[in-house]
């Protein structure tokens, strides 16, 4: 048994007719390319949940797909003069009359999903051409595998082969071309041949044949002529004397004058009513393959990134190649005390004078009690500059806080690791006036509230600002559980008091280029991996890389205490990844005059619809050039904004380097995203720091 979920959505603006301005936003291929300047959108978002059981097709497929390594969304069509057509497949995308809402969902799924070079992948150098046999199949179909590597094939022949083909000899070469497919790991649709004039009794047997190939390798089936017969029992035959009247592909039945090919009327093409489905047989051919192919997506494709995904560990996560690399600190200047003991630190700390540099030797420091640096210009970090060969480590003793920076300013850590800490990492006693402090380059791991923490400022005391978190990487390795913080219980946050960086009252913050994976909460609804509130303003949040958290980055909360009327004011978050984050991936809750810009995030099965969500009182508030994989923005707020040419799609993963381990970077799949943005003041660079020149990309990545 699994777990379906259907997402209906609606799309309700009291000034619709400012929601698409111009040809612009007709141009979108995708189905929400949101150009829109709208003052109230409502997204109205249902889900269901329904239990029903699955073929048998399903396990098997996910065990073939398992070993598949090739590009994903790659569709390949095998077969003969009833594929190589362009009536077949290739004219889904640009028109679906009277499309039932079943095909229009299979036609969003597959939209999203397949590469879209695959809509018209004809000719024999791409598995089908016409007149062609099984047997041509069979000798060819090595070279098709290596040369095209579908995830996904489907296969019909048998109609060229009636004439001279055994019913046993056609099964047993359909079952080994099936064989062959899977043993390369690509998914099998496997589809019935039409009823054929003159052939009627045997173009069933070789009907049945396919049935009996598909049950026996466990394969989806799309029975093509059980569906003509279900249709037209009695007069699908378009070359018979009833339909004389008529030429060609122009007959009204589902099998053409030539009683081979499958009808295609004028009056009926790209029509998909109940009434074409009976007489346009290319038609009825299109409907049937759209909805099995977003079948085989929904239950082997994605359930497997799915599964994929929990055999992955946040530790596999958080350390990747691609991920940010840290420009090496310049050399310590001014005075410099080595350490190598727990005991020569906290003396070094407590004793060193202001501007004094720590250098901590490798190794591993359980700390028995907080350390707190007091005075300006300490730095502290590790002498080998390897992060993780210096370990600050809170759990022998079970610190409720490890690192503070108390009534000083100009600190820097750096090059170390902070690790199990049941409530703060690195506190900053903002209350204290800190200010300009730097946190580079620093792990902070099985940290239980927050990885790096500034707190609620008194009305007398400066704002905490000009302070830089860079190229750290947030990561625990499970999700909060209550064992982890006895004040986080049922009674207080459930296990859910759990986030990343948490600063209050932050001013001229820039926090870039860090990592976040897997900060959850103990039910999966913590708080942001970065979180900025109670009036902080003017911060630049950018190239972060968020996966597996519960929340991304939060501006704002919906709670705020009387004397604050907004939490975030001018800042601007932008060129982030964010994947899987399923409380929200952006959230902005009571700001001001921010801009939201180039992003992408990426969580097609989010539930609460959340990859933007905005709500309450945003005043001046700018969503641009973002690029949604999965629901659209979900926008709760009355505020005037403007959200402006940002893509979505329900799932881009095709179009991304590697979706499922957060590589959001484009690939030439990309095409709604490359050079579509709108270029913006505020973003010159991507994500990588490259230029993004005068035709910029949606999104956080630069293609080109
Ligand atoms: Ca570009």
């Amino acid at each position: 048994m699994r777990t379906k979920r259907r997402v209906t959505q609606t799309l309700v603006s009291s000034c619709a007719a400012k929601l698409e301005t111009g040809e612009q936003a007709m141009r979108g291929i995708g189905w929400w390319m949101g150009l829109a300047i709208l003052m109230t959108a409502l997204v109205g978002t249902t889900v269901e949940t329904f239990n029903f059981e699955e073929p048998e097709w399903v396990e098997a497929m996910r065990k073939i797909h398992w070993r598949f390594s090739g590009q994903k969304g790659t569709f390949a069509q095998f077969g003969d003069s009833i594929t190589v057509t362009m009536a077949f497949w290739a004219p889904l995308p640009y028109a679906r009359k009277n499309a039932p809402p079943e095909m229009e969902r299979a036609f969003k799924i597959v939209n999203s999903y397949m590469r879209p070079e695959c809509w018209r992948w004809k000719g024999p150098e791409f598995g089908n051409d016409g007149g062609k046999t099984v047997k041509w199949a069979l000798e060819n179909v090595d070279n098709w595998l290596k040369r095209l590597n579908p995830e996904v094939a489907l296969i019909m022949f048998g109609t060229n082969d009636l004439t001279h083909v055994s019913v046993d000899e056609y099964r047993a070469q359909l079952k080994a071309l099936v064989q062959k497919c899977l043993d390369n790991g690509t998914v099998v649709i496997l589809s019935t041949i039409p009823p054929r004039s003159g052939f009627v009794e045997k173009s069933a047997a070789f009907a049945e044949a396919a049935r009996q190939v598909a049950a026996e390798l466990k394969v989806p089936l799309i029975d093509y002529h059980a569906e003509i017969l279900k249709r037209r029992p009695h007069d699908w035959d378009g070359s018979s004397e009833k339909f004389s009247g008529f030429e060609g592909y122009d007959v009204p039945t589902l099998i053409s004058r030539d009683g081979v090919h499958p009808s295609h009327p004028t009056k009926y093409r790209d029509d998909y009513s109940e009434e074409a489905l009976r007489c346009n047989g290319y038609s009825l051919r299109n409907y049937l393959v759209l909805l099995k192919y977003a079948e085989v997506i929904e239950k082997v494709l994605l359930a497997n990134e799915g599964e994929l995904r929990g055999t992955l560990k946040p530790s596999d996560l958080a350390f990747q190649n691609w991920m940010p690399k840290a420009p090496p600190l310049p050399p310590p200047k001014g005075k410099v005390i080595r350490v190598t003991s727990v005991s020569e630190l906290f003396e070094a700390v407590e004793k060193a004078e202001p501007n004094t540099t720590i250098l901590l030797a490798d190794g591993h420091y359980h700390l028995p009690r907080r350390l707190e640096i007091r005075k300006d210009g300490i730095t502290l970090r590790s002498e080998s500059g390897n992060r993780e060969r210096v370990i600050l480590d809170g759990g022998k003793h079970q610190l409720g806080e490890l690192l503070a920076v108390t009534g000083c300013s100009d600190v820097t850590i750096a090059d170390l690791t902070v690790q199990n800490v049941r409530w703060n990492g690195i506190k900053l006693d903002t209350d204290t006036g800190v200010h300009r402090v730097t946190i580079y380059n620093c792990i902070i791991r099985n940290v239980w509230q927050r990885g790096v923490k500034g707190v609620r400022v008194p009305p007398n005391i400066p704002r905490p600002t000009g302070c830089r978190i860079q190229y750290c990487v947030f990561v625990n390795d499970r999700a909060k559980t209550f064992e982890d913080d006895p004040t986080d219980n049922p009674q207080t946050f459930n296990g859910n008091y759990i986030g990343g960086i948490d600063v209050m009252f932050a001013r001229g913050w820039v926090i870039s280029d860090n990592v976040f994976v897997g900060i959850q909460g103990r039910t999966r609804e913590g708080r942001g991996a970065i979180f900025l509130w109670h009036d902080s303003r003017d911060c630049i949040v950018e190239r972060n890389i968020i996966i597996d958290c519960d929340v991304g980055i939060a501006l704002g909360n919906s709670w705020k205490p009387p004397d604050i009327e907004i939490h975030c004011t001018r800042i601007i978050v932008r060129n982030n990844f964010i994947v899987r984050c399923p409380e929200s991936g952006i959230v902005a809750d009571y700001t001001r005059d921010c801009l939201i810009a180039h992003n992408t995030i990426h969580d097609p099965t989010n539930k609460l619809g959340r990859l933007i969500r905005l709500v309450h009182d945003n005043e001046g508030l700018r969503v641009v050039n973002n690029l949604l994989s999965g629901p659209p923005i979900k926008n709760e707020s009355s505020s005037k904004m403007v959200l402006l040419n940002n893509l979505i799609v329900p799932d881009y993963s095709h179009a991304f380097v590697d979706a499922t381990r957060g590589n959001l970077r484009l690939t030439a799949s990309a095409v709604d995203a490359i050079d579509k943005a709108m270029p913006l003041a505020e973003v010159k660079d991507d994500i990588d720091g490259k230029p993004r020149g005068s035709k910029p990309d949606i999104g956080a990545h630069e293609f080109r």
